[in-house]
């Protein structure tokens, strides 16, 4: 009899179809087989011998496809040029297991969908008896949107490198490709600047409840871009001004209107602070600050925050965001910036990323009318800081609850009037770390909802159905299990005992 197809993948491929037979059965003879000559797909194929070694305990090797070499194991192949760079095909036979895609990033998401076929155990960090079997399947994949983003903040409580790429390998199995990373606000300073020293040493000493705090040095955070690239995530990296920078200003006082530094601030308030927009060094110091950062990071976006500057008028704050803008553009980056950018004129190039559910988009539909294109973290969905209910134990709630259903059954192309699918760059979820200290916390508050946003910006709009959704989502909890990742067991979703 043909065993039931039921891949419980997160998010929902473009295509499933049962293809018959008993499936794959990994042994421990099975080899991993990849192109002949390329080196990047060559580490796509030890990446996923490293993920399936620790819980068989076999040897996987991972070896170059002779010309005429024989077709069985896992073959990541070329091909498939038709579904993008991160479309992949998937092929189970009782033979072989066959990925293809264009190249090796099409590959790698390929290689999550693998691991998610394989029964949960196949997450264990020791040894565990099998089977281990994939069910025989045809799988055609790629995604909707291009721009699919996990947003950390590591101002507000600091974290170190290590759980920075622990949450890099969370976002990863849902093939996320964005790690925004919220390197500056009022509580802390996160990233070294040769030109400007103290920002680290003084503007990273603490965090959010007078905690130590800490900064990166640029080996550190060139070791984190490292470690997303080779998951295929880019690096954006946020520096957030004018406001929102009172680690700055009490590091550098001349960047403050008055000169006098105020004190490190360890509270959880917004809107209080800004850059001295009159002054000359205000403009040198973003330019240093900015081109430092740029030639830390590959990835073609910089994001200049801009939100909640309260203190700012419109005009001014404007003129000062048209002006950042140049800077990034002279260092040969693209800008991002929350929706309060929108109120300046944008260089095409430009993104904008709304966020706040309680003011008008106004703005935002502007932008788009002059050819902008959106990131969308409704803050009302979105927003991995928001409690689940009024029980949870960690998050804010200004933007209400959010639980797993509220960030998972929302369309992007229908949020907000006048903004449809071909302006959407993408989705973006974000973990704000006023009350999250350490990555414990930050996996309490991703998982489950997460892999929701995941799905919204990865899977048809047509294959997404939440009951589907949730059944699938309750087959993830043991895969977190035996990744010890620590997740919140919603009552909206039945999980296995
Ligand atoms: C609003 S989102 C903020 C952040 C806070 C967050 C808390 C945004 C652009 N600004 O500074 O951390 O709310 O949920």
């Amino acid at each position: 009899m043909q065993p039931p197809v039921d891949p419980s993948v997160i998010p929902a491929p473009a295509s499933v179809r049962a293809s018959g037979g008993a499936g794959f059965a990994l042994a421990r003879s099975t080899r991993i087989l990849t192109p002949p000559g390329s080196p990047a797909i060559a580490r796509v194929g030890a990446y996923l011998a490293a993920a399936l070694r620790r819980s068989t305990g076999y040897p996987l090797p991972v070896a170059s496809a002779g010309v005429r070499g024989d077709r069985s194991g896992i073959l990541l192949e070329t091909g498939s040029d038709d579904l993008g760079d991160e479309g992949y095909e998937l092929d189970v036979t009782g033979a072989a297991v066959t990925l293809r895609a264009r190249g090796p990033e099409g590959l790698f998401r390929g290689v999550q969908t693998l691991r998610q076929l394989l029964p949960a155990s196949i997450e264990d960090s020791t040894v565990q008896p099998g089977p281990r079997r994939l069910p025989a399947v045809r799988i055609v994949d790629r995604p909707r949107f291009a721009w699919r983003g996990a947003a950390l903040d590591v101002a507000r409580h600091f974290f170190s490198v290590d759980e920075v790429k622990r949450y890099v390998d969370l976002i990863s199995l849902y093939k996320l490709n964005i790690l925004h990373l919220h390197l500056t606000d009022d509580q802390g300073w996160r990233i070294a600047v040769d030109g400007w020293p103290k920002l680290g040493t003084h503007g990273g000493s603490t965090q959010v409840g007078g905690g130590r705090g800490g900064f990166y040095t640029k080996q550190d955070y060139w070791s984190i871009v490292r470690y997303a690239q080779d998951r295929y995530l880019t690096v954006v990296p946020e520096i957030d001004v004018p406001g929102h920078t009172n680690a700055a200003l009490s590091s550098y006082p001349e960047l403050n209107c008055d000169g006098r530094p105020p004190q490190l601030y360890t509270g959880i308030d917004v809107g209080f602070t800004s850059l001295c927009l009159d002054k000359p060094v205000t403009y040198r110091f973003l330019d240093d600050v900015i081109g430092e950062l740029a030639a830390l990071t590959p990835g073609p976006y910089l994001h200049i925050g801009g939100d909640e500057a309260k203190t700012v008028p419109d005009d001014r704050y404007a003129a000062f965001i048209e002006r950042v803008q140049g800077i990034v553009r002279a260092h040969g980056k693209r800008v991002i910036g929350w929706q309060e950018t929108a109120k300046a004129k944008l260089l095409p190039s430009s993104v904008v990323q709304y966020w706040d559910v309680r003011s008008s988009s106004d703005a935002v539909r502007q932008a788009v009318k002059g050819g902008n294109k959106v990131v969308l973290s409704p803050a009302s969905k979105a927003y991995l800081d928001m409690k689940y209910d009024s029980s949870t134990r960690l998050g804010l709630e200004w933007a209400g609850h959010v639980e797993v259903r509220d960030a998972y059954d929302w369309d992007p192309a229908t949020l907000l009037d006048g903004i449809s699918e071909r302006d959407v760059l993408g989705v973006e979820a974000q973990l704000w770390s006023e009350t999250l200290r350490g990555i414990t916390d930050a996996e309490f508050m991703a998982l489950p909802r997460l892999p929701g946003i995941a799905e919204v910006g990865w899977s048809p709009a047509s294959s997404r159905d939440w009951d589907d959704y949730r059944r699938r989502l309750a087959a993830q909890a043991p895969r977190w299990s035996a990744m010890a990742l620590h997740y919140h067991r919603s009552p909206q979703v039945f999980w296995p005992k």
